[in-house]
């Protein structure tokens, strides 16, 4: 198995790769907590990213600061800048609220508290979480990680969560399973889909699923935060999935459901293209989509016009392959 080897470039010190400005707030901020007789690692990279630059209603969106939050020292930086969060948090894919990325305000309609996550199937210990389960059961860590989309956008962001490791020690899922699901939130009174979505028969709810293999994966991770607070509604709040050298729409947002399996499950864009958008949808630049090629991609928040962001190549398993390439050889 073959895939382009990054640490090296991935091991910069974080002055050189981490935007101006968000460096300078964290060396600011570091100074304030160790005024205030904090530890260091308890702190998040770009917990206070220039929300001043954000418009007031995106500052709106954004969640509550998370504490107790440990950098996941393996995953402190991806190589590349963090993309700046009122990018970020602007251009979504939540196709519940729409077929556009200019979803973020029509996503406030999302229902998050209360909220249960149910996690059944094959496991010996089923289990209902609420919503202070997500963000107080499971150590909280903070991990930068590169994400991919399959439409050939890319950025960088700090999620904060805990490894899907975690959960699955919680519920011990039994030999059986070999397959697990995940359900997002779905309501069509609340979650219309798209315009076009009228006209046609959309799987919904939508489902994305892993192997038992993969969601015991070092990188596979639940996310309830981004950039130091717990996730705006447009990025899946409470609870998303990522799956860093998948393309993002194998991260689903919004989790009411988790079900370990015996058998592959139908997941919401393999069913509606299955050509377009395989099971396993690893990031790789050989694989063209149908309509277009993934051997490069642009890099979100790069210039103020779209039309102008920087392209990058595409690497391999989105460059995490010391960590997946196994699973597939
Ligand atoms: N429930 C749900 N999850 C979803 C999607 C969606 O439409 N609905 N879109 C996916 C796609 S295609 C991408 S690229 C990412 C986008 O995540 P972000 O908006 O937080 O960047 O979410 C994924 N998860
Ligand atoms: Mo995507």
């Amino acid at each position: 198995m073959s895939f382009i080897h990054l640490p090296k470039s991935w091991q910069l010190a974080e002055s050189q790769i981490t935007p101006e400005f968000a460096y300078w707030n964290r060396r600011k901020f570091m100074k304030a907590i160790v005024g205030m007789g904090m530890g260091a690692s308890a702190v998040s990279v770009v917990g206070c990213q220039r929300a001043n630059k954000m418009a007031p209603e995106l500052q709106e969106t954004l969640g509550q600061p998370l504490n107790n939050v440990t950098r996941h020292p393996g995953f402190r930086d991806a190589g590349r800048a963090i993309t700046e969060q009122q990018y970020a948090s602007t251009y979504n894919n939540f196709y519940e609220f729409g077929g556009t990325k200019n979803i973020w305000a029509d996503a406030q309609n999302l229902p998050t508290d209360p909220w249960t996550l149910e996690v059944g199937g094959l496991v010996k210990n089923p289990k209902k979480y609420d919503l202070d389960d997500l963000t107080n059961r499971f150590p909280l860590e903070e991990r930068v990680y590169r994400f991919r989309c399959v439409e050939a956008w890319a950025m960088v962001v700090p999620w904060l969560g805990f490894p899907m490791q975690a959960l699955m020690a919680d519920v011990e899922p039994t030999s059986d399973a070999k397959y697990v699901s995940f359900t997002s939130f779905y309501d069509p009174e609340i979650t219309p889909g798209p315009a076009w979505g009228f006209a046609q028969n959309l799987p919904w709810p939508y489902v994305e699923a892993l192997t038992i293999a993969e969601m015991a994966n070092e990188l596979a991770f639940f996310a309830v935060g981004i950039y130091g607070r717990t996730l705006p509604k447009q990025h899946g709040a409470p609870i998303r999935m990522v799956t860093p050298w998948k393309y993002g729409f194998k991260s689903g947002k919004s989790i009411v459901k988790i079900e370990f399996l015996q058998e592959r499950p139908a997941t919401y864009w393999n069913t509606l293209s299955p050509n377009e958008y395989g099971f396993e949808a690893n990031v790789n630049p050989e694989v063209p989509h149908p309509r277009w090629s993934q051997m490069t991609e642009k890099i979100v928040g790069t210039n103020t016009n779209p039309f102008d962001w920087e392209k990058q190549p595409t690497v391999i398993y989105n460059g995490y392959g010391e960590y997946v390439a196994g699973l597939y050889a």
